[in-house]
């Protein structure tokens, strides 16, 4: 039989956005309500430095968002770049709703999210306006690997009906530059999801999942028969390939398929996911290809 519904998400962040995720699920709701629902819970806290609000900024200390979401029917909206919105899933959402197109960036993107009936806000914490301030004494950019062990929030869900849907949203790279867009709103880059297939979503150093069009890879990978942790692994393996060295470099993935089966892989250690299922939330380490 197949495993649903079920939800997976990227880090230790994971566990209380699946139990907001779970909630939609267990009562025969739609996967791509649950991501949504999901993912907003680290949007809006603070303590979680590196997706919403309360998320590190950029080098200038303005904190730019990235978001993207897919259904079932591979529909998908993207924001990047978006300024003063708690929760960008939220807009990506209404971008599919609402809108034309797959991706707004920027001020239009802004201005659509007023538009749609968004608050804005300033999301510059006091806590991540310290940092920022720190940083500028050396203002040296260095993406750290596994950043107090959460990251982006990439999320995937198999609901009651058998349909798979993705959300992922992040505040970028800290100290990135201003305008850096990474792979999080990037459909095939952050979060791919076929419904005849699978899902996967990626968090890490976005630049290197842009270059492989990674989670598109994962989950090619899985329609060529790899279970989702082989398919992980092998678009892991493709960006090792494509680095003299990896050594400061860090991306993991994460999958489900049709059946509900799901896995994990990154490059090094520290990468974790939780996983709903059987009414059950729990965290996993990923294996990775440091210690293989
Ligand atoms: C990005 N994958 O924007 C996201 C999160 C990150 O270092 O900042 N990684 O690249």
């Amino acid at each position: 039989g197949v495993n649903k519904p079920l939800v997976i998400s990227t880090w230790n962040h994971g566990l209380p956005a699946n139990e907001a995720a779970w909630e939609v699920l267990s009562q025969q709701g739609r996967a791509l309500d649950a991501v949504e629902a999901g993912v907003r819970i680290p949007e809006a806290d603070p303590e979680v430095r590196t997706v919403g609000y309360g998320g590190y900024p950029d080098r200038d200390g303005f904190v730019t968002l990235d978001a993207c979401i897919m259904d079932e029917q591979e529909r998908c909206g993207s924001v990047a770049a978006l300024q003063h919105i708690k929760h960008p899933i939220s807009v990506a959402r209404k971008v599919i709703e609402e809108s034309p197109h797959v991706m707004l960036v920027g001020e239009g993107a802004l201005q659509f999210a007023l538009g749609q009936g968004f608050e804005k806000e300033n999301l510059l914490t006091e806590a991540s306006r310290n940092d920022w301030q720190e940083w500028k004494k050396d203002a040296d950019y260095q993406p750290e690997i596994n950043i107090e062990n959460h990251d982006t929030i990439g999320m995937l869900a198999l609901d009651s009906s058998g349909n798979l849907s993705g959300a992922c949203t992040t505040s970028g790279a800290a100290w990135k530059m201003h305008g850096r867009v990474g792979d999080s709103p990037l459909i095939g880059a952050g979060l791919f999801v076929d419904n005849e297939v699978g899902a996967a979503a990626a968090t890490g150093l976005g630049e290197e999942v842009i270059r492989t069009c990674g989670t598109h890879l994962v989950v090619e990978n899985m329609r060529r028969g790899d279970d989702p942790e082989t398919a992980c692994r092998k678009a892991v393996q493709r960006i090792v390939e494509k680095n003299d060295s990896v050594e400061d470099i860090q991306v993991g993935f994460i999958a489900v398929n049709k059946k509900g089966e799901f896995g994990g892989y990154s490059i090094q250690q520290g990468f974790n996911f939780a996983v709903y299922e059987s009414g059950n939330n729990r965290l996993i380490d990923a294996p990775n290809w440091a210690a293989s």
